[in-house]
């Protein structure tokens, strides 16, 4: 690896790239994984590389559907478990959530990786290897997962997903949360709750959103999730994009 200077303007982003070369090197990260962050970063720059005021709602929303939720589980695949291991595990431990492991590209072997490098962690329990379960409707390997996990969850967060499985698990009559960076994919436009972010900014900030409100009432809470408008989300960060490509 290079040494990266701290006065590089792209220090903080090399050296996620970094991390997500050496996790691939590892085995964690799958190698379609490089371009799929590629992507993120590419709309990254579009939001000024920030949480912008929306997904800093989106993510209070989708602490309130965590909070309500009777079976919350945090979906991570590679990318996610090496960019942000501590925060899926912080967040899953302030609900409390379970993490499961699921993949795209799956191996068993990269699995029990991924499993391994949670608990080395801190992580007490985490699903995926059981893979006694499948989600309906999906041919691919993302559709294997475990029984008490992912497939008997009532809201799951899935960060860095693909279309196909957020549809399947929408069907399943699950509440689904995506992190994706992309407002125009699928996986953006049929969650529940988008939120359009950095999953190393926005898993944080939901923690943070969580610890908010923890002590509000059921009811409230229960309504920040009933009157949230996703389509119109949508629409808003759309003309946030446009207004400030106009503006530079
Ligand atoms: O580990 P596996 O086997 O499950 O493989 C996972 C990958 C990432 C390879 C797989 O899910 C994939 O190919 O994903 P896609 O279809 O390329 O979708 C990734 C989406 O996540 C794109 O819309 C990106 O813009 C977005 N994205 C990438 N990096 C980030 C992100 N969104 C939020 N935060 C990021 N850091």
């Amino acid at each position: 690896m290079i040494k990266i200077p701290k006065s590089h303007p792209r220090y903080f982003s090399l050296k996620t790239r970094e991390k997500l070369l050496h996790a691939m090197k590892k085995g964690l990260v799958h190698e379609t994984g490089l371009f799929a962050h590629g992507r993120g970063e590419a709309f990254d720059y579009l939001f000024g590389e920030k949480t912008i005021a929306i997904a800093n709602e989106a993510e209070r929303v989708a602490a309130a559907a965590l909070l309500n939720a009777k079976n919350p589980v945090i979906s991570v695949n590679g990318n996610v478990v090496a960019l942000a291991p501590d925060e899926c595990i912080n967040l899953a431990k302030c609900i409390p959530a379970k993490i499961e492991v699921n993949l795209f590209h799956r191996t068993t072997d990269r699995v029990k990786k991924l499993v391994k490098e949670l608990e080395k962690a801190g992580a007490e329990e985490i699903y995926g290897l059981k893979a006694d379960a499948r989600i309906p409707g999906l041919d691919h390997d993302r559709g294997i997962c475990d029984n008490n996990g992912i497939f008997s969850a009532d809201v799951i967060l899935v960060p860095l997903e693909d279309g196909d499985r957020c549809q399947a698990l929408k069907k399943m009559g699950k509440t689904v949360i995506a992190i994706d960076l992309n407002p125009l994919s699928r996986t953006a436009k049929t969650a529940d709750i988008t939120i359009v972010d950095n999953v190393i900014r926005a898993i944080p900030n939901i923690e943070t959103w969580v610890e908010k409100l923890r002590d509000i009432d059921k009811k409230s809470v229960y309504n920040i999730v009933k009157s949230w408008d996703n389509d119109k989300m949508l629409d808003d960060v759309l003309l946030f994009v446009s207004k400030r490509l106009n503006s530079l």
